[in-house]
């Protein structure tokens, strides 16, 4: 009788659901996008969304999600900055039995009940999907060979480790492809210019490609060779990940060769994927975006119908 009674109350009560989520922060396009789509999707669902930026550093994610578990929320959600060190404060989360879902990057921890589900890309897939545009485009010059330098995203994260082995597993072995340098340039605009000074610094007009883990820092890259007095897109061809606007535009100004896409676009699904949970609905461990490649051929056609 007395489960009745509590399950009719809460039925009545209807309460909005409280989501506390903490994002990464602010050091993209494709961040900025996808803090847009929570923040909307959130709005239109009736959701009450407890929004914590942190900046980029781990700490404060970690902070965010303490906070979140004082305050009571239903469900916790963030993009994890890193991949590991999160096995403590989510076993924290369990045991205040607050939900945690997933969006965009993963964690690695030992305990997977540790979260409900993974919204986002397949990270692997993009970086192969890089890959086999530049085994092709290396086709149109056989024999020759191709140097390749690469700007990985935040050292540790989930996108810059499987962009990065996603992309070696089609390209290794390849006697046309040979990686002369890689380094991190964090993901941001700023850090992907000062990287590529130093690439060209030290290697010059024997760069032919430049490998990407994100747009944001192919477009910082992009001045760098500019500066150089070298062309972007013919000189060194450019291959990017995450098919933001202002790649479209470095694309139709010839100064960016391809973009894979990587949609921010997470909030409606978490929403949903939230709801469930909250509902005690059953939800897949892992929902993953559908996404497509983007040359520059077809960015003047396309663009019109960017959202992001
Ligand atoms: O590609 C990059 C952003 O985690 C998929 O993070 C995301 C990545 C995205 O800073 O631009």
């Amino acid at each position: 009788a007395l489960a009745g009674t509590s399950a009719t109350f809460s039925a009545f009560a209807a309460k909005p659901l409280v989501i506390g989520f903490s994002q990464v922060g602010a050091e993209s396009e494709w961040r900025t996008a996808n803090t847009v789509s929570i923040k909307d999707a959130a709005k239109k669902a009736g959701v009450t969304l407890k929004f914590a930026d942190a900046q980029q550093r781990q700490e404060n994610q970690v902070k965010a999600i303490r906070s979140f578990i004082a305050q009571r929320v239903d469900i916790i959600a963030f993009s994890p900055v890193v991949e590991s060190g999160w096995d403590t404060v989510l076993r924290e989360a369990k045991a205040a039995r607050i939900p945690v879902i997933l969006t965009d990057r993963d964690v690695n921890v030992a305990d997977k009940s540790l979260y409900v589900t993974l919204i986002g890309s397949d990270f692997v897939e993009e970086g192969r999907r890089a890959g086999r545009w530049l085994v092709e485009h290396a086709k149109k010059t056989p024999g020759k060979v191709l140097n390749v330098v690469e700007l990985q995203g935040t050292v540790g994260s989930a996108p810059a480790i499987d962009r990065k082995a996603g992309f070696e597993e089609v390209t290794k072995g390849n006697p046309q492809l040979k990686l002369l340098r890689t380094q991190t340039g964090e993901f941001t605009r700023a850090k992907g210019k000062e990287v590529m000074e130093a690439f060209l610094k030290a290697h010059g007009k024997d760069i032919n490609v430049l490998y990407s883990h994100n747009d944001d820092m192919a477009i910082g890259a992009i001045q760098a060779i500019e500066e150089a007095g070298l062309k972007p897109g013919k000189d060194i061809v450019i291959v990017s990940i995450d098919a933001v606007k202002g790649a479209f535009e470095a694309m139709m100004q010839g100064k960016l060769n391809v973009t894979v896409e990587c949609s921010p676009l997470l909030g409606p699904q978490l929403m949903q994927a939230a709801k469930d949970v909250a509902a005690g609905k059953p939800v897949t461990r892992r929902i993953v975006t559908e996404e497509r490649v983007f040359p520059a051929e077809v960015a003047a056609k396309e663009f019109p119908t960017r959202k992001y």
